[in-house]
């Protein structure tokens, strides 16, 4: 209705010199504020309109001359930094020769989250936005927004039915910790890798088989396991592997895709003819999982200490 005020002012301006609309005028402007105040109690949510939700890039493509290099999946690392040097050691990595592309979760539960963010930063990595990147980005953007708008937190958290704890949270420190540069970096991470020349995708939970690709929600691609009924569920005991319906779709598909994906720990490493799971759960004292994009479909792994129950 807003939008629609604004847009009758505008055609209207040669009325101004009318006192009659000038009244009229000022009842358009001064109503909704009054009402906002008696209704809401307090006027922080006028300036809730400026408000912008977390942008999101749905899918980027990976190509030449990054996608020719030698192609290196990794699996959740959730802050395990000291993990991920082991492993980034193992598999030899070279940056003139390899090109490292991450499922996402890189933050979150493990104890250096800020420093993997760097490490791969400085890598030049890839990597798709995971639930636990998303959450620290939302929060981020909140914060960001109340500061610029000068409101304070406390009056936003009655307004808006966040949890009281929302920056002393895991997620909430960190993204209290994340630079600009930082932020924007996570903030470029798609929600799907395309990498058209091996046929695949990289995505951090999932995708349904049925559904264009522009037509999935962001959301369930970061947090699905199952689908029943054809609905993506992040619950592991409803309906099937999302994964099951996916191979069983390429097998009939002339252009059958594969994808690469992590999110789901307590099935671990799960190696289909369509699908890569590479959530070895390191978080959980299991392993940090790399996959070589050679012949072999080569997995290195390596043993991880145990942050989180
Ligand atoms: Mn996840």
């Amino acid at each position: 209705m807003k939008g629609v005020n604004y847009q009758r002012l505008n055609d209207n301006k040669t009325r101004f010199c009318d006192l009659r609309s000038v009244k009229l005028t000022l009842l358009i402007l001064i109503l909704p504020l009054t009402l906002c105040v008696l209704f809401l109690g307090n006027n922080y949510s006028i300036n809730t309109h400026n408000f912008k939700p977390l942008n999101y890039t749905l899918i980027n493509k990976l190509e030449a001359p990054l996608s020719q290099k030698n192609l290196i999946f990794i699996g959740d690392v959730h802050g395990s930094y000291d993990e991920l040097l082991n492993l980034i050691n193992k598999i030899n990595y070279d940056p003139l020769k390899d090109h490292l592309i991450f499922v996402g979760d890189i933050v979150a539960k493990g104890p250096k989250s800020i420093e993997v963010v760097q490490l791969i930063r400085s890598l030049g990595a890839s990597c798709v936005r995971g639930n636990h990147d998303d959450k620290v980005l939302q929060i981020k953007n909140i914060l960001d927004f109340l500061d610029s708008q000068k409101i304070p937190l406390d009056e936003f958290i009655k307004e808006h039915d966040i949890p009281k704890d929302i920056v002393k949270s895991e997620h909430g420190l960190l993204a209290k910790e994340l630079d600009v540069e930082l932020y924007n970096y996570l903030l470029s991470f798609p929600i799907i890798l395309d990498i058209p020349e091996y046929d695949l995708y990289v995505v951090h939970a999932g995708l349904l088989p049925d559904v264009p690709l522009f037509e999935q929600d962001p959301s369930d691609i970061m947090t699905m396991r199952n689908i029943k009924n054809g609905k993506p569920t992040s619950k592991k005991d409803v309906g099937h592997a999302w994964s099951k319906h996916w191979n069983a779709a390429q097998q009939e598909s002339s252009s059958p895709k594969t994808i690469i994906y992590g999110h789901d720990a307590s099935r671990r490493l799960k190696i289909k003819p369509y699908s890569f799971g590479l959530d070895s759960g390191c978080v959980y004292g299991g392993e940090l999982s790399a996959l070589i994009w050679n012949d072999n479909r080569e997995i290195i792994n390596v043993k991880c200490n145990k942050y989180v129950d």
